[in-house]
């Protein structure tokens, strides 16, 4: 196992419930290292891009209008196994097939409400990370200025 770093993003219905402690909180306690936090509203565009691969969907309308309804908070967590660890604490992309004790398993019902996002594969994790960096230095996004990088 290799020490990776995956993006781990709470969604505008876990902010706006107010489970970004929750989240954070959970990570914590598993023992990954928190390196990077970001507090953004997500534009069309940067939504459109990250769920691309479910483009042809047909919940795709419907994920981009949710996913950009309202602010998101976009961290980075390293460790050992991470990527695959945080899908694990995250839990089944249904809320209601979720196990108890994972995140979603515990906090949710609904399929496009499903609070938090995690990243598949190192490598896109890594490509994940880049974007909440590349919007931390682009003025001209709408946010709430929230930056953190411990080292
Ligand atoms: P995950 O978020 O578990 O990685 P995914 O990448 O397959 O799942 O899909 C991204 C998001 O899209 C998911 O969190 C919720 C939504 N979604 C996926 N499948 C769906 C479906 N069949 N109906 C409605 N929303 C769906
Ligand atoms: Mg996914």
């Amino acid at each position: 196992e290799q020490v990776e770093e995956t993006y781990v993003m709470v969604k505008p219905d876990g902010v706006q419930r107010g489970l970004v402690g929750e989240v954070i909180s959970r990570f914590e306690k598993k023992g990954f290292k928190l390196t990077a936090l970001k507090l953004f509203q997500c534009p069309k565009e940067l939504a459109e891009e990250h769920y691309k691969d479910l483009k042809s969907k047909s919940f795709f309308p419907k994920l981009i209008n949710y996913i950009t309804s309202g602010p998101v908070v976009c961290m980075a967590w390293e460790g050992v196994g991470a990527v695959a660890s945080a899908r694990k604490l995250i839990g089944a992309t249904n809320p209601l097939q979720a196990e108890p004790g994972t995140i979603r398993g515990d906090l949710a019902v609904q399929m496009g409400r499903n609070v938090v996002h995690g990243s598949d594969s190192p490598e896109n994790g890594k490509r994940e990370i880049g974007w909440t960096y590349k919007m931390t230095q682009d003025t001209s996004i709408v946010e709430v200025p929230c930056r953190l990088r411990t080292q």
